[in-house]
């Protein structure tokens, strides 16, 4: 089981587009362990997007993520990182694929709706970054047993 973690940025708090995207990760089975309504302050988005510093769009990406309100999502389920970047569909919303969040929700490179932590290392470091312990609540469902093979070891 791994844990991501998900942002539904301004652009889609703004749209009015959070209970859908948010109903297509409980549709496919995963299940919300963290969730919050936040403004990302100047540090914060430093801080998470340090990587992009040198790049040509970092100055716009921070004033973008920074403008407004956005929902918090740490997101569990088997595979969860890589599931949930295939649902987001590829960076650009004028070419990911029709099917994904950004595929189908917009058409803006930069206004891409949705950011997904990349990997285990960044899952871990990012969803320290934006959630406290307490803040994380994990409990069983019950229809975890519909979801999820449990007749073996690990939920398959
Ligand atoms: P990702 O969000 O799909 O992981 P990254 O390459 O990590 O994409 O870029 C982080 C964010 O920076 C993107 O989600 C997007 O908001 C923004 N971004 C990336 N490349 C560009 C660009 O060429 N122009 C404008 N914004 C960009
Ligand atoms: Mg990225």
């Amino acid at each position: 089981m791994e844990t991501t973690l998900i942002i539904l940025k301004p652009d889609a708090v703004q749209r009015g587009l959070s209970g859908r995207i948010i109903s297509r990760f409980e549709d496919k089975g995963l299940q919300i362990v963290g969730m919050k309504l936040m403004r990302i302050s100047g540090e914060l988005a430093a801080d998470h997007y340090g990587v992009h510093k040198e790049r040509p769009f970092y100055n716009s990406l921070v004033s973008f993520m920074t403008s407004s309100p956005v929902v918090v999502l740490a997101v569990m389920g088997n595979n969860a990182i890589a599931v949930s970047r295939k649902m987001m569909g590829a960076t650009f919303g004028s070419n990911a694929e029709p099917g994904t969040i950004r595929g189908d929700f917009g058409v803006s490179n930069s206004f891409n709706l949705i950011h997904g932590s990349d990997s285990p290392e960044a899952a871990k470091e990012e969803l320290e970054r934006f959630f406290t312990r307490e803040e994380l609540v994990e409990c069983g469902r019950a229809i975890d047993t519909w979801v999820y093979d449990m007749s073996g070891d690990e939920p398959e």
